[in-house]
């Protein structure tokens, strides 16, 4: 299962055009021709509501028919999620590896190959987070100044908090 999830991922948030798909504006595409060009896996649609609900993070969801699927988050590619702004709880949190401090200490977070920097509301997600890429260093985030001072957050339906950037001055280091 962990495998397809990362397959689906990989298709649905980076590389569409490896298997001869495009996802459309806002990151859909259709069920069938997903199941039809996958050759690695034996896709059908019994397996996919079985990924799309079981996924421990919720990273895919259906459109309302069930006919489309897109990943709810974490795109290298350009599309429209339609999400709306939403106003941050006063902190948030962003796990990541003690390598990257002394750059996030001098540029803040930037999104690099994703879309948006990541944050959540969970410590604990935010400490799995950093410990993917070594040494973890959890950041927290002072977002209700941020969103005084005017910065836009986005959060996607599986609970991704989405800010173009967030600059030092925001940032404290819990460990
Ligand atoms: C770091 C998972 C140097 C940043 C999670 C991170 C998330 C800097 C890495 C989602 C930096 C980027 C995304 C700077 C940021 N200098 N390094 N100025 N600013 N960084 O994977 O947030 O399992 O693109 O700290 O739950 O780790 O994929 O971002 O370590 O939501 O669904 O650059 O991935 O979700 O790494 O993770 P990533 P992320 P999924």
């Amino acid at each position: 299962m962990e495998k397809i999830s990362k397959y689906l991922s990989y298709i649905l948030r980076h590389k569409p055009d490896s298997i001869g798909l495009n996802l459309d504006d806002h990151g859909w595409i259709y069920v069938d021709d997903l199941i039809a060009n996958t050759t690695t896996f034996e896709l059908n649609h019994a397996l996919l509501d079985i990924l799309v609900e079981m996924n421990d993070k919720q990273r895919f969801a259906f459109n309302e028919d069930k006919t489309k699927i897109r990943a709810n988050q974490g795109h290298s590619i350009h599309v429209d999620l339609d999400l709306p702004p939403h106003e941050p709880p006063s902190y948030l949190y962003h796990g990541t590896a003690s390598r990257f401090l002394e750059s996030i200490q001098k540029q803040g977070l930037i999104k690099g190959n994703r879309h948006h920097v990541h944050l959540t509301e969970s410590a604990h997600v935010a400490q799995a987070v950093g410990q993917r890429y070594g040494k973890l260093v959890l950041l927290q985030i002072n977002t209700a100044a941020m969103a005084k001072d005017g910065c836009i957050f986005y959060k996607t339906t599986n609970n991704v908090w989405l800010v173009d950037a967030v600059p030092r001055e925001y940032l404290s280091i819990l460990g």
